[in-house]
């Protein structure tokens, strides 16, 4: 669209009234998304969203869902860098053509803000939720499409090779998008079978086997690295720990954008109209051609010890152990109770039945219920239940033991922690977790 339709358009609509949903979605398009839907801020099923959008752009009306698609074949190519070079050219563009669309909608005295599609983030806020829009959540809304197995967002025609971005606007439309009804994951699982970490399952991601891995050059895993350096007593014990190509690989990721290490998942997915016809085709070249050479394909693989990412990284003769450790040390007792919920390894909890009652005092008073029961791990508000053990402990002496700066026995001694029941509940929960 030219500046002069632009201000025709302005000076037709006015921008107090509702803006017109089909202008806005032409001004998108012809700006280069190959998308885009509207979601209203006040919409129940983003309301936990809306405190974060709200701080992102106290004036949030509307969120402005985007896509963008990605060469497929890049994707897909066992040459890594040649994918991580399609991501991050794209996710470049996509930020480009919503700070078109932004600048654009100034001239028609809307105003707005984008965050970003992915990095940089808040890291202030590491390791909690360091960033402020959830684009899948807002591209779901939007109509866009739907998250498949793998938790990757799916537009029924383009498939999961699109990346997203939201534009947050101060001015409502006259027509709000609504999730798709029909899935486009069809559930083949060949997500499942090409996670070399077994991050991608049925009952929802793995949160750290997909960090660990696939994430080994950025935030935690960048944290290990760094702490390996210091740790080392002499060159010859660094490179004990550390091959030189993955020193390179680190120098890489530092220079040119973060290395992914893996993104099979996404890689291998058929669901699309433009896709789905050559895995219908031929289900067998299919898999030959897409999902064999990443399952094939020689390389390290970065596993937490005794996790269930362990147990499948093992089963497969071509991927070599790499033993990581994805750090994500908890500053406040709210940040532990959301993050036990993430780092909850089911084969490190199997076999695990025990219900904790925890009574923080001090900085943070909360009172919370965590239960392992039949390899899940559930965290209620409240002290709900029979529980094996009870903990009541000042909140900041929790953290501090959590990060290794203070020992339990000086908590007790020191009755900055009481305990009612056998100890050995803690230490059954504790090597339930992951990290
Ligand atoms: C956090 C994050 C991750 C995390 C968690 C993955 C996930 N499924 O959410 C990790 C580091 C593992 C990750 C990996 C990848 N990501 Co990512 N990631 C994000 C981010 C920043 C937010 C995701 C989100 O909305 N979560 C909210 C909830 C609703 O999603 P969920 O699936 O239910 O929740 C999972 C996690 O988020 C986590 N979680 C939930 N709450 C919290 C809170 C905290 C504090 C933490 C740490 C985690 C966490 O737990 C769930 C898993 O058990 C977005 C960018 C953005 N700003 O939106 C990109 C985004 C989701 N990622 C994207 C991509 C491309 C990837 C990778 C393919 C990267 C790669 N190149 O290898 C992999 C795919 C892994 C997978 N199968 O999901 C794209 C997805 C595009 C699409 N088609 O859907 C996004 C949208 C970036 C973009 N702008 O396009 N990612
Ligand atoms: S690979 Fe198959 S199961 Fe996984 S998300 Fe895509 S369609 Fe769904």
């Amino acid at each position: 669209m030219n500046d002069e339709s632009v201000q025709e358009l302005a000076s037709k609509e006015g921008v107090d009234q509702p803006f017109s949903a089909e202008s806005l979605k032409k001004l998108c398009l012809e700006e280069g998304a190959d998308d885009v839907g509207f979601v209203n801020i006040d919409r129940e099923a983003i309301s936990f969203e809306r405190n974060d959008l709200l701080t992102a752009y106290p004036k949030t009306q509307t969120i402005i869902s985007i896509i963008k698609t990605m060469n497929r074949e890049n994707i897909q190519s066992p040459i890594r860098y040649v994918a991580n070079n399609e991501f991050h050219h794209m996710s470049h563009h996509i930020e480009e053509i919503s700070r078109r669309i932004i600048l654009k909608l100034n001239q028609r005295g809307i105003r707005g803000v984008r965050t970003s599609m992915g990095f940089p983030m808040d890291a202030d806020r590491w390791p909690g939720k360091i960033w402020y829009v959830s684009h899948k959540v807002m591209a779901v809304q939007a109509g866009i499409g739907l998250m498949g197995i793998h938790r990757n967002v799916i537009h029924p025609k383009f498939g999961n090779f699109i990346l997203l971005d939201s534009i947050l606007i101060d001015t409502p439309v006259d027509r709000y998008d609504q999730p798709l009804q029909e899935n486009p994951c069809f559930e083949c699982r060949l997500c499942i079978s090409a996670c070399p970490v077994g991050a991608v399952r049925e009952e929802g991601l793995d949160f750290t086997a997909c960090a660990t891995h696939n994430y080994r050059e950025f935030m935690g895993g960048f944290q290990d690295w760094v702490e390996q350096v210091v740790s080392s007593k002499s060159v010859k014990s660094y490179r004990s720990k550390v091959h030189d190509r993955e020193t390179v690989s680190f120098w890489q990721s530092l220079s040119f954008g973060a290395n992914y290490k893996a993104a099979y998942c996404m890689a291998v997915c058929p669901a699309g109209e433009d896709i789905i016809h050559h895995y219908h085709a031929d289900k067998k070249a299919y898999v030959q051609e897409i999902v064999k050479p990443l399952r094939e394909k020689e390389e390290p693989v970065y596993v937490n010890k005794g996790t269930r990412a362990e147990s499948i990284a093992k089963r497969n003769k071509y991927k070599e152990l790499r033993y990581a450790h994805f750090h994500m040390r908890p500053r406040s007792v709210a940040q532990f109770l959301m993050g036990i919920k993430l780092v909850f390894d089911p084969l490190k909890g199997k076999g695990v039945e025990v219900t904790i009652h925890f009574e923080f005092t001090g900085k943070e008073k909360v009172s919370a219920t965590v239960t392992i029961s039949k390899g899940r791990l559930e965290v209620h508000d409240g002290l709900i239940g029979k529980a094996n053990l009870r903990a009541k402990v000042d909140s900041e002496t929790w953290v501090a033991f959590l990060n290794g700066e203070r020992s339990l026995f000086r908590a007790i001694i020191t009755r900055k922690l009481r305990i009612k029941g056998n100890p050995i509940h803690l230490m059954r929960f504790q090597n339930s977790l992951a990290i």
